[in-house]
């Protein structure tokens, strides 16, 4: 069968590329495109067989994707090119200890585009090698869900810049070592979209680029099975259009409407759109929202086989046409779906709402249990992939934990999730949170959490009530969130401001556009005032930005902390998190306390861990050398690298 799989591939390129050749410039590019098309097609072929092989126009559309590809391949600018080549030498780049991103909006951090360049400097001094920008694209003016609804995936938002500002801002991060991360939001557009206002006007190839329905009645193979994502804002997951007479899928908002990758038309124009944003001079791409790109009657329409399909059928195109390109699934989901869309062959890098959602519980409960035994499960994968590490970023926070390990340590997990929403929207008593809730489901009981990082360990609260101890209790937590993600592997992601200890904004509730998405309060705009106040180390701000310097700096010295294998361990503690990063004979372990008392280490744990002599802790000023033998106390959400001497 992968014969035969093979052999259609071959013939279909030889009844193709004749028609495709005369449009090369040289002899070079052309060799260039079908040596990658060599490597790479055979698989492109058997995915979009198995999506679109019983469709009686595949080999149309399919000439059409390869005229796409080289199209983009020519296209690709120089730099891009040779980039790539160097990337391909060297596969484990992003793995890197010198890895350090950060998240934020153009408008909210600088403005817009030009500006944002301004402030490269400030990235740099914070060690910056990955700057993901929120969506910037072209998009509807009152609410356009923080511009993930798209109208235009080839124009900057006007009040943002050009085309041309967003591809000088690429070269300049990258003269200065940093790659760009753009979002590919590909499961919708938004309804002003050319090809939503082409359906509006009742035009069939683009009605079929949606799902449109005539009636109430065509949703019932599919509604009952569908989980609500935005409650709050509109029940269900159709929107009816009076203008059309017709029922649209809109998975989030009324106006994102979802794209229907059944018709390879729609594949094939998402992938120019994806190409063209390779091109800008995007280094990776994240893709938005992805478990929800397939959909089939009768199913809950999430982390369907096609949707990997769909996935992996992008990565082997784009690398036929830029090699060097990496994408970031963004699957907010159950933990072992979580980990199916991450392989070279299909999403390199992905999030973890695994790690992010344990942080915060065990913040709450200061019990580490729960996380030490889901992330030995779900923490593994494959060895050319890396997780991205975040503790919070523009959306909500989901309790996406696995119920059956949580059954299993007595834990109720619905009750359990109920606890966290009160924890972290401050009902629970003696709670140190300030958070909101977040689509809220009067149906199910079912909420997520908004809120900035300080305010939800407990620095908004504590500096109201000039209280000196809980801030410095405050910013320790977020110091301990920090150690943990600079360290336990993969790409640690910061989102900005959170690096100056910014708060909550609560101002989103006094805009129409925005009172009904609490997540804004965790949009918060830094202005230079903000900056400046890094310096001022008797701020909160200022001793957290110094804080997390140094662990920055500390974390890039230390190779250990980069491609290294990474080894969940019990610490025989229930408040201490633990694991190990192995090179080679060469160990580092990382110890971390989540309760309010010191808590005891095992002699033991050290000893059978780290080879003999005597350890120290990189963490610690000048780094105490201690005997294998002495009892190792950590403070309350103290972290310690432990190294042997
Ligand atoms: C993503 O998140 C984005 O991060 C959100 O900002 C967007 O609103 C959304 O897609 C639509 O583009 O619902 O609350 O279960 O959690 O994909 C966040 C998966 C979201 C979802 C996730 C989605």
């Amino acid at each position: 069968m992968m014969h035969s799989l093979d052999y259609d591939a071959r013939k279909t390129l030889d009844r193709l590329l004749p028609r495709l050749q005369p449009k090369a410039t040289s002899k070079a590019e052309w060799q260039a495109f079908t040596e990658n098309l060599d490597q790479q097609f055979p698989r492109l072929f058997g995915l979009l067989h198995g999506l679109y092989g019983n469709q009686y126009d595949f080999f149309y559309h399919l000439e059409s994707i390869l005229g796409t590809l080289f199209e983009a391949f020519q296209e690709r600018p120089k730099v891009l090119r040779s980039q790539d080549k160097k990337r391909q030498k060297d596969p484990h780049w992003f793995k890197s200890e010198q890895m350090l991103g950060a998240a934020c909006y153009v408008d909210l951090f600088a403005g817009d585009l030009k500006s944002l360049r301004e402030q490269i400097p400030y990235f740099k001094e914070l060690g910056l090698s990955y700057l993901h920008l929120m969506p910037l694209f072209k998009a509807p003016e009152a609410n356009s869900d923080g511009g993930y609804a798209v109208s235009d995936y080839r124009q900057v938002n006007p009040s943002l810049g050009t085309m041309t500002d967003l591809k000088r801002l690429g070269s300049a991060l990258r003269n200065e070592g940093i790659v760009m991360v753009l979002d590919f939001v590909f499961n919708h557009t938004s309804d002003e979209h050319e090809w939503a206002r082409k359906a509006q006007h009742g035009e069939q190839e683009y009605l079929d680029y949606y799902f449109c329905f005539d009636s109430k009645g065509d949703l019932a193979p599919y509604e009952p099975y569908l989980r609500e994502i935005f409650p709050e804002i509109r029940r269900g997951s159709f929107t009816w259009r009076d203008d059309m007479q017709k029922w649209v899928w809109t998975t989030f908002n009324n106006f994102q409407w979802d794209l229907n990758y059944r018709n390879p038309a729609v594949f094939n124009a998402m992938l120019g759109e994806l190409l063209f944003l390779a091109n800008a001079g995007a280094d990776i791409l994240r893709f938005d929202a992805l478990a929800f790109v397939w959909k089939e009657k009768g199913t809950v329409c999430e982390n369907l086989p096609q949707a990997h399909d769909l996935i992996q059928a992008f990565n082997a195109a784009s690398r036929i046409a830029a090699p060097g390109l990496l994408f970031k699934s963004e699957a907010i989901v159950h933990p072992d779906e979580v980990v199916r869309y991450i392989d070279t062959d299909e999403c390199q890098l992905s999030y973890n709402p695994l790690l992010m959602a344990l942080l915060w519980n065990s913040l709450a409960t200061r019990d580490v249990t729960l996380m030490t035994q889901s992330l030995q499960a779900r923490f593994p994968i494959p060895n050319d992939t890396a997780w991205v590490n975040y503790i919070r970023g523009h959306d909500d926070i989901g309790w996406t934990f696995d119920d059956s390990i949580a059954w299993r340590l007595g834990i109720n997990p619905d009750d359990h999730r109920r606890f966290l929403n009160q924890y972290y929207t401050g009902q629970f008593e003696g709670s140190f949170a300030r958070g909101v809730p977040f689509q809220e489901n009067k149906t199910t009981g079912d909420c997520r959490v908004a809120g900035q990082l300080a305010s939800l360990v407990g620095l908004e609260k504590a500096i109201e009530a000039q209280d000196e101890e809980e801030i410095t209790r405050s910013i320790n937590r977020i110091m301990m969130l920090h150690a943990i993600i600079f360290s336990i592997g993969g790409v640690p992601v910061i989102y900005m401001g959170d690096e100056l200890g910014t708060l909550n904004d609560y101002r989103y509730q006094q805009d129409v556009d925005k009172q009904n998405d609490s997540r804004w309060v965790n949009r918060v705009p830094v202005n230079e005032a903000d900056l400046a106040k890094r310096h001022q180390s008797d701020t909160p701000g200022g001793r957290v930005y110094a804080g997390l310097q140094k662990l920055i700096r500390l974390r890039q010295s230390q190779p250990l902390l980069g491609d290294a294998h990474t080894h969940i361990i019990e610490t025989g503690n229930p408040h201490v998190f633990g694991f190990t990063r192995t090179h080679d004979a060469e160990t580092l372990l990382v110890l971390a306390n989540f309760s309010d008392f010191n808590q005891p280490i095992d002699p033991q744990l050290t000893q059978s861990l780290l080879s003999v002599g005597a350890i120290v802790d990189l963490l610690q000023e000048g780094g105490e050398v201690k005997q294998q033998t002495d009892r190792l106390e950590l403070m309350p959400h103290q972290v310690c690298w432990l190294v042997s001497k």
